[in-house]
């Protein structure tokens, strides 16, 4: 396991206000990155905002202010969003800001100096809304339509600086075949390997046709395409192009998490480039699916976007931990796309975190504060069996969090909460207590449960830093930051006659909550 990890997500366009695409992409890091700190991993979390070419100008301009203002606006919005979310990104890149636009500057230079960027003609189907241009053959397969907006692709025509990316086409293909993770899940590197196969053309990389971007260096009326400009915010701001680069410890990045709509410029253009840079290549691209709400696409013009206002009020109801928990266990991270659905926000609160995450402790706390005075029993059979089950537990936890199943290592502290009510099922520890002579076997019973309801909640704590936050506090008082994870993940931390405190986690709340709020 390496010392430092790196993590990030797209950076999220300013002509856009956020809504739930860009809180998942950003939460299921966050919860990624909490794990990786509380392991012991300098981990850096990085996210920020794609503030320009024509779709930002063209936005700027109808509501009659400048691109910059627009930038600004948004990108605080974005900012304010983070916060609100209590998301622990590590720094916050603007496309804008003068630490990129030198970076960028500096390493388009030397991509001419090594002639993989040059000068020349152009002339392609071009998808102006998606800024991005198509194959003769993609184009035909697409009806000569947009896929994102329906629109007519246009044929143009431009002298602009290329990036020689045909160049590249063997070494990419040898990166895939020799790294069979480079791209996840497994079903999209197919598809990006299929569309590899239809062959790589060089991609123009400067545009004359409008002038909020970067000033192609040298090259006056030019501007940096606005997809190159944005993937290189993974390396400005680690400040791979500065003489002091002190996070360069955090590169090669361990995951992008992309949605599947922006894949290709991630695992195909984005390699390439970084071939060319001679920097390492980043260890896995993880594109997800997306969000649907009610079965439908998500579209402005459905008026069916769950939007931030809706979020916050999905906030103030559940409160931020189960917003977090409903993205991170229901959401579109393998290759079908997810149903955000009130219902289902619902039942799964219902069933997960209240009958379960909430309801376990407290019966647990209950009963230590009913039969030993809130003072954690002995436990004369030193754990019996649970001492493996939670290092077994706790083990495929971390392999889960290593690939970023992130609901398969929610699933781990779950199982275990569920047996610990079986337990206590099974074992009646209220009719026990009604003999004394079963006070050890009832002190053993308790002190198992209790020892394992603390492991559940360290390996929860990344996707419900809040409430977990409280259950460590109650039960066994171990501080978060300071203890190192060898001991916090291990069975027996909470010593005898340790105060265990009730916990009352997740409230039920009515079905109709929600309604009554919108
Ligand atoms: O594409 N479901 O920015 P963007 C899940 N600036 N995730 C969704 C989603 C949905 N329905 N809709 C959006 C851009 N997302 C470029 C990126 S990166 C160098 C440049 C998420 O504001 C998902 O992560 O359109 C998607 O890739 C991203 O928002 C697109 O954000």
């Amino acid at each position: 396991m390496s010392q430092t990890s790196c993590i990030t997500t797209p950076i999220y366009y300013v002509n856009d206000r956020p809504h739930i695409g860009h809180a998942y992409t950003s939460t299921i890091c966050d919860v990624w990155a909490r794990a990786g700190r509380l392991v012991g991993r300098e981990v850096f979390f990085l996210t920020g905002t794609d503030e320009h070419g024509s779709k930002v100008e063209k936005s700027a301009t109808a509501r009659g202010i400048s691109p910059q203002a627009l930038a600004d606006e948004n990108a605080a919005e974005f900012q304010r969003v983070l916060a609100t979310f209590g998301l622990t990104n590590d720094d916050f890149i603007r496309t804008t800001q003068p630490r990129h636009v030198g970076q960028v500057q500096e390493f388009l230079r030397r991509l001419m100096a090594t002639g993989d960027v040059y000068l020349g003609t152009f002339e392609g189907w071009y998808d102006e809304g998606q800024e991005e241009y198509h194959t003769e053959n993609k184009a035909r397969e697409l009806n000569y339509q947009s896929p994102i907006s329906g629109k007519a692709l246009v044929r143009a025509t431009e002298q602009n600086y290329y990036f020689r990316l045909s160049a590249f086409a063997d070494r990419l293909a040898k990166h895939f075949a020799d790294h069979p993770t480079f791209v996840r899940p497994t079903e999209r590197a197919n598809e990006m390997l299929g569309r590899m196969r239809d062959g790589l053309q060089d991609v123009p990389i400067t545009r004359t046709n409008f002038s909020w971007g970067i000033a192609m260096p040298d090259a006056p009326g030019h501007v940096v395409y606005v997809w190159i400009d944005a993937l290189l915010n993974y390396i400005t701001a680690l400040g791979l192009a500065t003489p002091h680069a002190e996070r360069t410890k955090y590169w090669p990045a361990d995951y992008h998490v992309v949605g599947k709509e922006i894949l290709w410029f991630h695992a195909v253009i984005w390699p390439a480039l970084l071939m060319a840079l001679k920097l390492p290549l980043p260890k896995c691209i993880y594109a997800h699916s997306f969000w649907i709400a009610d079965g439908k696409k998500m579209s402005k013009s459905l008026g069916n976007f769950v939007d931030l206002p809706t979020i916050e009020r999905y906030n103030a109801t559940y409160g931020l931990d189960a917003w977090r928990w409903y993205m991170s266990t229901q959401g579109p991270l393998g290759t079908t796309d997810a149903d955000f659905n009130g219902k289902h926000f619902h039942e799964t609160y219902t069933n997960d975190l209240v009958n379960t995450v909430g309801n376990c402790p407290s019966r647990v706390g209950a009963m230590i504060a009913k039969y030993f005075g809130g003072k954690l029993p002995t436990d004369a059979q030193a754990g019996g069996e649970w001492p493996s089950r939670c290092d077994a537990a706790i083990a495929k936890w971390e392999q889960c969090m290593e690939v970023f199943d992130l609901s398969g290592a929610a699933r781990c502290a779950m199982d275990l909460l569920r047996q610990v009510d079986v337990m206590i099922n099974d074992t009646e520890p209220f009719k026990l207590a009604k003999d004394p002579a079963n006070t050890p076997r009832l002190s053993s019973i308790l002190n198992q449960c209790a020892q394992t309801v603390r492991i559940a909640g360290v390996m929860l704590e990344p996707f419900l830093p809040q409430r977990m936050g409280d259950l460590a506090t109650a039960f066994g008082g171990m501080p978060n930051k300071d203890t190192n994870w060898s001991a916090r993940k291990k069975y027996g931390a909470i010593s005898d006659g340790h105060p265990i405190e009730k916990v009352a986690l997740f409230p039920r709340v009515d079905a109709t909550a929600i309604s009554q709020t919108s």
